[in-house]
């Protein structure tokens, strides 16, 4: 279903490919979807500076409830394939961040993070996402890894870890795919709010943003294919872009 003419999919980690469609397909099945168009030469990319070719393919869409879903697969030379996906809400919405990443490196993959990271005032998920949360079959992975500092903005059902076999990564795509559906329903339910509640998700999104922007490990990779300043611009206006308030 994901398809273009320059398309890298196939060169692609098969459980990011699994994901991909996954997530698209659950949009499609439980939202109202139109094309978002991102900033002009962006859908596309590939760069080179020092060493290794980054290519860049990305996908968006918006619905009445999210002003921009956002999902992204790079592939760095032949060492390194990731997934990054990311749900904004309109600020309207009390929903909070859908957001994902896989990276895959030579020897599998070394990061799989999932969560629906609250963006009110107390910075708690409300009942209905705790509850839906709370009642998926628990799951136990072997390697959990520790969040960076910047990572205080997830949940406490935040999923990050080192899948260990086969079974763990499948494991984790059934994981994401719950936390997907529980969010799109929540959302087709959810009714606008007022001015002035709407200014604490706008400012919880844009707390969400700015930390995230603070992840070095993705910085890193798109300043030696792209250039300092092309990656600030990347992780401000495609990655992480600030909502507006209107
Ligand atoms: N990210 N990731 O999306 N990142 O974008 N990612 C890494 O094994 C990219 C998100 C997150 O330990 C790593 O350590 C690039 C979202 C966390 O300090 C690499 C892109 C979330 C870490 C990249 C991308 C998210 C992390 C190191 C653009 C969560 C650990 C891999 C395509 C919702 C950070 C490793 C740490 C790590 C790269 C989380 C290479 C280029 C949406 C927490």
């Amino acid at each position: 279903m994901i398809a273009s003419s320059s398309d890298i999919k196939s060169r692609l980690h098969p459980l990011i490919n699994e994901l991909a469609e996954i997530i698209v397909t659950t949009w499609r099945e439980n939202l109202s979807l139109s094309p978002y168009e991102l900033p002009e030469g962006l859908g596309y990319v590939e760069g080179k500076l020092e060493g290794e070719r980054l290519i860049i393919q990305n996908y968006c869409y918006q619905s009445r409830e999210f002003r921009k879903m956002h999902l992204e697969l790079a592939k760095v030379g032949n060492n390194l394939d990731i997934l990054h996906c990311v749900m904004f809400p309109h600020s309207e919405y009390p929903l909070p961040m859908f957001g994902c990443d896989i990276v895959a490196g030579k020897v599998g993959i070394s990061a799989a993070i999932v969560d629906l990271s609250p963006t009110n005032t107390e910075k708690i998920l409300s009942a209905d996402y705790q509850q839906q949360l709370s009642s998926l079959e628990e799951v136990i992975f072997t390697d959990k890894r520790d969040l960076p500092t910047w990572g205080d903005i997830f949940s406490p059902f935040c999923l990050f870890i080192r899948p260990n076999n086969h079974q763990e990564e499948k494991l984790f795509l059934t994981r994401v795919k719950d936390f997907l559906t529980i969010h799109c329903l929540i959302a087709n339910k959810s009714k606008p709010l007022s001015e002035r509640e709407k200014l604490i998700y706008f400012e919880g999104q844009k707390n969400y943003c700015l930390q995230q922007q603070q992840n070095d490990k993705t910085r890193r990779v798109l300043e030696k294919a792209f250039g300092v300043e092309w990656a600030e611009n990347y992780m401000t206006s495609v990655l992480f872009d600030l909502p507006s308030f209107n």
